[in-house]
């Protein structure tokens, strides 16, 4: 069994494994040549050989245990013909949903749409640099695709006060991305996916009263139907106040905590194999500091089942060698 399997199936402690969130991205200057070339960001995502390249970058550099599919979160509205664009400095924007014309949009159109996306991860999933490594497919969670559906812009910009105001809308968006996110999610599966990484990158802007209704409950859902099909899933609720409670009611596999979470308290609290942890900042500094961080975490977890990650995404500026020295620490400790 691969590592990362052998820490989540059978609980194995002391493995380490490690890939980490955003690894295929913008620090590559390889990845930086393919983008300025490929100035329409879904295009890119749908083009299936620089996709499966972009996916396979980061493992020809260094021995991470996984390899993330080149995708993005926001390919499941391109997916539900809501327009999605990129633009350089704001991030996303997205246009209109129509509501009613998905309710009437079959699974096969959704699918023909995204077989770009299945096509990439058989691709990558051949590629002998994954021998004894996973390949892990992912979603937004519910509430984040919610709020880039309805908000239409990242919230860190500017969070729409109206978004609540119809409650029958919300209701009916939820219904759609729980029916279509399991598509999405089984495709990936089918096409090599061997673990599923649920994104729930804006959790935290969500009041713990309507953590119920916004996150547990359509959150588990997905884990449910992801693990009856055999696969492990890691959830990523960034911001989150109270991670056990998380657990006990999402049900993931793998808990994949951000960098405000206190180490030391969520050992205390829960059971369950986790992942990730250390600020990105980190790779931004001295190499004294870097060391000190990493150490902690790994001796913090050290007869836990642990995936090294991060707290959240590599930052762009993050150099080469940063990661060349992570990688030696994790797999020396
Ligand atoms: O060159 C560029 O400008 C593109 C930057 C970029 C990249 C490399 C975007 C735009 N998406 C991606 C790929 C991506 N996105 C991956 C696969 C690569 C990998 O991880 O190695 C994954 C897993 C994502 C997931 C994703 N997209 C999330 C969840 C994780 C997180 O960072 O919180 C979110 C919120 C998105 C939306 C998105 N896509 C891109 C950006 C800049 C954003 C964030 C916008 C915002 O701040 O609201």
């Amino acid at each position: 069994m691969t590592p990362i399997l052998e820490c989540i199936k059978n609980k194995k402690a002391g493995l380490n494994p490690i890939w980490i969130m955003r690894q295929a991205g913008r620090y590559l200057p390889e990845f930086r040549e393919i983008r300025a070339k490929n100035t329409d960001f879904i295009k890119l995502c749908l083009n299936e050989n620089l996709s499966s390249e972009i996916t396979l970058q980061p493992l020809k550099r260094f021995d991470f245990d996984a390899a993330i599919i080149f995708s993005d979160i926001l390919m499941l509205p391109y997916g539900l013909k809501q327009k999605v664009e990129f633009k350089k400095g704001m991030g996303p924007l997205l246009g209109d949903l129509n509501i009613d014309d998905v309710f009437e949009y079959s699974e096969s159109e959704f699918i023909d749409r995204l077989q770009p996306v299945y096509n990439i991860l058989k691709l990558v999933r051949q590629n002998k640099l994954l021998r004894h490594k996973n390949t892990i497919g992912f979603v937004g969670a519910p509430w984040t695709l919610l709020v880039y559906m309805v908000n239409k812009q990242s919230p860190k910009h500017n969070l729409n006060h109206d978004f609540f105001n119809d409650k029958s809308i919300i209701k009916k968006i939820l219904s759609l991305l729980d029916k279509f996110l399991k598509i999405h999610i089984e495709n990936q599966i089918k096409s090599g996916a061997e673990i599923i990484q649920i994104f729930d990158s804006w959790a935290g802007l969500l009041d713990e009263k309507d953590y119920e209704e916004y996150i547990f409950k359509p959150t588990f859902k997905l884990t449910e139907f992801t693990k009856n099909l055999g696969i492990p899933v890691i959830c990523f609720p960034r911001g989150i106040k109270n991670y056990k409670i998380y657990c006990e009611k999402v049900k993931p596999s793998v808990i994949s905590i951000d960098y405000n979470v206190d180490p030391n308290s969520v050992i205390k609290n829960i059971d369950i194999p986790i992942q990730g942890g250390l600020n990105p900042k980190f790779l931004l500094g001295d190499r004294e500091t870097l060391k000190k961080e990493v150490l902690k975490y790994l001796t913090i977890f050290k007869d836990h089942p642990y995936i090294f990650n991060l707290g959240h995404g590599i930052q762009p500026e993050t150099k080469i060698d940063a990661v060349r020295e992570l990688v030696n620490i994790v797999k020396s400790f």
